[in-house]
């Protein structure tokens, strides 16, 4: 199996959202409370791996040759670290759970393991992280998790190896492999246990047999502990887990998103750190679409986290102290997340977090079933706001805009959560919105993801193509001929084209208006302006499978984005 069949495969996972096979059980519900009250935790990616500062698990055979990542260990001897430590950085940062690489793709077991000598008590250091970190979550109250890879590139017995997966063993035998597996995830239980969760990873190689037997197995060695969704063969597990991305907003099945704070997950010198200000946004969307996050942080070799990382989350910390009664114990919406913000709901209270103004100061909402009794900013100060069967506007002044995000709490005349999901449209004025449109791929030809979600101007909705897809067209029918002179296109942080022609039909062929190379999130550009009816869109190049969340076309419009203004112009 090719290290990309591998990649596909796990996206496939992650997006898995196929509600007849999820439906929700009491036990799941119940299983799963603390953790949606929870809403906000800790990812480590620690091994011997932070040695050489490439990627854990996918480095090996490729930057560090085999032989070599092999070695590491016998020199990772990180004297600096201090369980207690890495468990008040997590609680300072607002988190409420921890969760650790135990054994990531290359095989290392940060415990030691009666199964194997590749693991930390073979180290210099010889101590049990593990067994230090859960004690640490212990006296802190912070509950503490397990990641286990489910494919093992250095195990002889697992069919697959480095790098990524790519290379075939000599003698596999995923038999013994899978008692090895069970017989590891025992030791975890067994010996750190009561886990949160166990964070299963890249099943490779894995039938459904063998993860519904390996997932019951965790199971009834410890009947509460959570599971994700990627012990293999589709099964979906307790909740889904979308990767280096904000899940889309869902109240049936409970998902997390995991992402890093840097841009690798193992430590990375000189890494690019995400700003304040994308951190909490972060958190807020994926509170606002009622998923988790598993902010993840790579510890140092020396067994430290970063100072400026550190530094970072205490940040995100105190501004929970402030804004936090509306991310933790909330459920997501009414108001689905888009570019204007996020909202979260408790009892009688709707939190709304504003990230962009509709129009200066002023944000528009679709209109609610229920009655709002009062309106107010979380930090203080004056809020106006008026209510009617067309909307709701609620106006701030400038005094009381805050950067991050402008936090407005309704209380409403009855439970919030009753209240039925929304999406925030801010009409774009685009020549395109609601016009025919047809796609040269559409994703498993679901009309959800279908070409005209990228022109309804609705935020939580996409076009999206089949995995595997590198090249796509879409194409518009503007129903009568129109000049244009601007488009504005958002695939969001997905950023996977890398080449595309914007064209227009004449009688007889396409002609380009626009070639370019990246779009990313809110790309924007003016060109000559042309007299078309047909419009397309034409991706030559994609990283992965081309996605769009919005496609406009305007004249005259160079201006802001599907109307809103952004904090700038205050
Ligand atoms: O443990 C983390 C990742 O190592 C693992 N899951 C999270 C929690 C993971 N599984 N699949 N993937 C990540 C996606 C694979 C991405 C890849 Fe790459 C792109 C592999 C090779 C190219 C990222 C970039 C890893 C190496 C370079």
């Amino acid at each position: 199996m090719a290290a990309s069949i591998a990649y596909a495969d796990t996206t496939a996972l992650e997006n898995s959202t196929r509600p007849c096979e999820h439906e929700a059980s009491e036990e799941g519900d119940a299983r799963m409370a603390w953790w949606r009250e929870a809403r906000f935790g800790m990812f480590i990616h620690w091994g011997p791996v932070s040695l050489t500062g490439h990627e854990i698990g996918w480095s090996r055979g490729k930057q560090t040759p085999i032989a070599g990542y092999d070695a590491l260990y016998k020199r990772f001897n990180p004297e600096k670290f201090d369980a207690d430590e890495w468990v008040e950085t997590a609680k300072a940062a607002g988190m409420k759970y921890l969760v650790i690489t135990t054994k990531h793709h290359d095989g290392f077991c940060l415990w030691p393991s009666a199964l194997t000598d590749y693991d930390i008590g073979e180290t210099p250091f010889r101590r049990d992280v593990l067994a230090e970190l859960a004690a640490a979550c212990q006296r802190h109250g912070i509950r503490f998790g397990t990641y286990y890879s489910v494919c093992d590139w250095h195990h002889p017995d697992f069919p697959l190896g480095s790098p990524g997966g790519s290379t075939e063993k000599p003698n596999p035998n995923l038999e013994r492999y899978n008692e090895y597996l069970r017989g590891q995830v025992a030791e975890l239980i067994e010996r750190y246990g009561p886990l949160s969760t166990m964070w299963f990873d890249v099943p490779q190689a894995v039938t459904r047999k063998q993860a519904e037997a390996t997932s019951a197995y965790v199971r009834k060695l410890q009947p509460d502990i959570t599971i994700n969704n990627r012990a293999g063969g589709g099964v979906p597990g307790d909740y889904d887990t979308p990767e280096q991305h904000i899940g889309g907003f869902s109240r049936q099945r409970p998902w997390e998103t995991c992402m890093t704070i840097c841009r690798q997950w193992a430590w990375k010198p000189n890494d690019q750190m995400k700003s304040l200000e994308e951190c909490i946004q972060t958190l807020i969307r994926t509170a606002g679409g009622d998923g988790n996050l598993l902010f993840n942080v790579g510890p140092m070799p020396d067994g430290r986290i970063e100072a400026r990382q550190v530094d970072r989350l205490k940040q995100m910390g105190e501004w929970l102290e402030t804004y936090g009664n509306g991310i933790y114990g909330t459920r997501g919406g009414p108001f689905m997340p888009g570019k204007w913000g996020a909202s979260t709901c408790k009892g009688s209270t709707v939190y709304l977090y504003i990230m962009h103004w509709t129009e200066p100061g002023t944000l528009r909402l679709p209109a609610l079933d229920q009655r709002i009794r009062t309106c107010s900013i979380l930090s203080g100060g004056d809020v106006s706001w008026n209510q009617s069967s067309d909307g709701i506007s609620i106006v701030v002044g400038k005094e009381h805009q805050q950067d991050i995000a402008t936090v407005v709490t309704l209380e409403v005349e009855g439970p919030a959560f009753d209240l039925t999901p929304m999406p925030v449209i801010i009409p774009s004025a685009s020549l395109a919105f609601g016009k025919n449109a047809t796609a040269s791929n559409v994703h498993h030809g679901e009309s959800r993801y279908g070409p005209k979600m990228a022109l309804d101007d609705n935020p939580d909705t996409r076009w999206a193509t089949d995995s595997g897809t590198r090249s796509a067209q879409l194409e518009v029918d503007l129903g009568k001929p129109a000049t244009i002179d601007t488009v504005f296109i958002d695939e969001r942080q997905w950023n996977r084209i890398r080449k595309f022609k914007l064209e227009y039909k004449t009688s007889d062929d396409w002609q380009v208006m626009l070639a370019g190379t990246t779009v990313g999130e809110d790309f924007r550009k003016q060109f000559t302006p042309v007299r078309a009816q047909h419009v397309r869109l034409n991706i030559l190049e994609a990283t992965e499978s081309p996605t769009l969340w919005e496609f406009q076309l305007f004249k005259d419009k160079a201006g802001n984005a599907a109307g809103c203004t952004t904090k700038d112009d205050k």
